[in-house]
Parts: C-alpha cells; sequence; structure tokens
C-alpha cells in the first residue's frame, strides 16, 4: 500500500485522512486507519462513492454495525445502515430530520452495550452551513479542575433514551417511543472511563442520554451535567465539520460528543448514509 497521510482539520480534533479509497480496503490500509482513528478520534475521508452496502462493510471491518433505534430511517436493503436526512420519500422537508441530534451528545449511551464508533457518509450537502460539531471529551476531562475530577471519580451516571437535559429540550418523549420498536431500560456508567486503547480518561456524561446519577438528587445532577457540557463544548474542544459531497467520516463514541450543527436552511436537501458499530 502507498501510505496514507494525516492532516489536521480543526484545532482540538478533526483530522484528514488523505489517500485512502474506501473502495478498495486493504488490510495494512485498514491497520493504519485503526491505528490513526486510536490517536485520532474524529477521521475525514474525502471524495468517497460508497453505497449502503460497502458502509455496512466498513464498519464490519471494526465491529458490528447495528439496527438504528428509529425506525423510520433504516435503509430498505441494508437495515444496519439507516439514512440522516430532511428530506421524505415525497421530498418534502421532513422536520423531524431537520430537528433531530442538533444538540450535544454521544450516541447509544442509553444501550446495554455501548457502540465503538460511527460513520456518516455524505451524499447531498447543503450550500452552506449544515455542519457537524465535534467535542473532544479526552481533552474536556484533562482540563477540569482537580476539584471537578475528585468529584467525578467516585460518580456513575444514569443514562437512558432522551431523558436528558438536552433531551428533554429537544424531543418529545411519547413521539420517541412512536418511532422505536425497543424499550430502554436506565443504563449506569461511570462519569469518567478509560479509553480502551489510548488508556487516557474521557469525560463519559452527555447532556442528551444522561440524566442523573447514582444517589443524587435530581435537580443537583442535571445541573452538574449541564455544567460539564458547557464546559466541555467550549471552542477550545471542539470542531465544526463542514461537510463535502463524498465525505466519510467515523468518529470515536466514546472519546467524543456530537450534535448537528442546526444551522442550515431546511429547504436545501442534507441527505446521508450512517451506520453505528459495536464491539463483536
Ligand atoms: O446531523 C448531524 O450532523 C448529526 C447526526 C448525528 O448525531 C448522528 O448521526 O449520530
Ligand atoms: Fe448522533
Amino acid at each position: 500500500m502507498a501510505t496514507p497521510e494525516l492532516r489536521p482539520l480543526g484545532n482540538a480534533l478533526g483530522t484528514e485522512a488523505l489517500g485512502v479509497d474506501l473502495s478498495k480496503l486493504d488490510d495494512p490500509t485498514f491497520d493504519w486507519i485503526q491505528k490513526a482513528f486510536a490517536e485520532h478520534p474524529v477521521l475525514v475521508f474525502r471524495n468517497q462513492h460508497l453505497g449502503a452496502g460497502d458502509i455496512a462493510a466498513f464498519g464490519r471491518r471494526f465491529g458490528t454495525p447495528r439496527i438504528h433505534s428509529l425506525v423510520g430511517y433504516r435503509h430498505e436493503e441494508h437495515p444496519e445502515v439507516s439514512w440522516l436526512r430532511n428530506v421524505d420519500a415525497e421530498g418534502n422537508i421532513d422536520w423531524y430530520g431537520v430537528k433531530r441530534a442538533t444538540d450535544w451528545h454521544t450516541d447509544s449511551t442509553y444501550e446495554e452495550v455501548p457502540p465503538l464508533l460511527a460513520m456518516l457518509h455524505a451524499l447531498e450537502v447543503p450550500s452552506t452551513k449544515g455542519g457537524t460539531m465535534f467535542a473532544d471529551m479526552c481533552a474536556a476531562y484533562d482540563a477540569l479542575p482537580q476539584a471537578m475530577k475528585d468529584r467525578l471519580a467516585g460518580l456513575v451516571g444514569l443514562h437512558g433514551r432522551t431523558d436528558g437535559p438536552a433531551g428533554a429540550r429537544l424531543y418529545d418523549p411519547e413521539e420517541e417511543m412512536r418511532r422505536t420498536d425497543k424499550k430502554y431500560a436506565e443504563q449506569p456508567r461511570p462519569a469518567v472511563i478509560n479509553h480502551p486503547v489510548t488508556g487516557r480518561p474521557i469525560l463519559f456524561v452527555n447532556p442528551m442520554h444522561t440524566h442523573g446519577f447514582e444517589g443524587m438528587e435530581r435537580d443537583e445532577a442535571w445541573q452538574l451535567i449541564e455544567e460539564l457540557a458547557a464546559h466541555a463544548t467550549q471552542e477550545r474542544f471542539t470542531y465544526y465539520h463542514s461537510w463535502q459531497v463524498g465525505d466519510l467520516l467515523i468518529w470515536d463514541e466514546r472519546a467524543t460528543m456530537h450534535r448537528g450543527a442546526g444551522d442550515y436552511h431546511p429547504e436545501e436537501r442534507r441527505v446521508m448514509l450512517r451506520t453505528i458499530v459495536y464491539p463483536n
């Protein structure tokens, strides 16, 4: 293989991998990607032209791509791939698709086993804006005052589907129930976890799915969740990805939070394919 190269896109995170054709991925190139991804939790491959089956196959290199919780967005032929789009089958604006995921979160931390990574492949993008923002939760943890690190050390976060402070602002719980075909039990997760490859500590609290902490009153917990989210999403820890058609972006579901920027004109089409990968 010709050795690919890395180029930083943002100050905090966001890294472009140059010289990779994901449609012809050999084992040495995949090993290179895995190593790069452990250090660079948002990796972008430009000018890729992949179908849903290719995306699922790329996901299977890392683990097991899984069917998405939102029934209506599953891909017709490859249900482990889903659509992220703001238009319905008739080409009308899908307002749920416009609103979806436009506040900070880490995906599916309410699942019994949390995911490893997710990927988006841009097929149609708005003429301006419509980006996705990412936050580096290792850097955010490192920068916390020691007193907060000590406070978090013993804390266990409680995660649910959309019932954290940001989830409650964004979603209607009854509509969410109608859109999914599974019930989710609350999942306890340490507020600080270690990255399985690098060992670095990660602030693992997100305002969409974390709705409390074991043994803490709700008001105090919500205040803490909001305070941690405000800290972690300061500009110095974040990257705004401006999409180009053909981008395939992968992000680490342990070490980052993300959100749709929600800043484009909804009349413009925004269509992507997505998959989320769990451990085998
Ligand atoms: O719309 C976006 O940019 C973010 C979507 C998202 O949160 C996801 O695909 O997990
Ligand atoms: Fe997401």
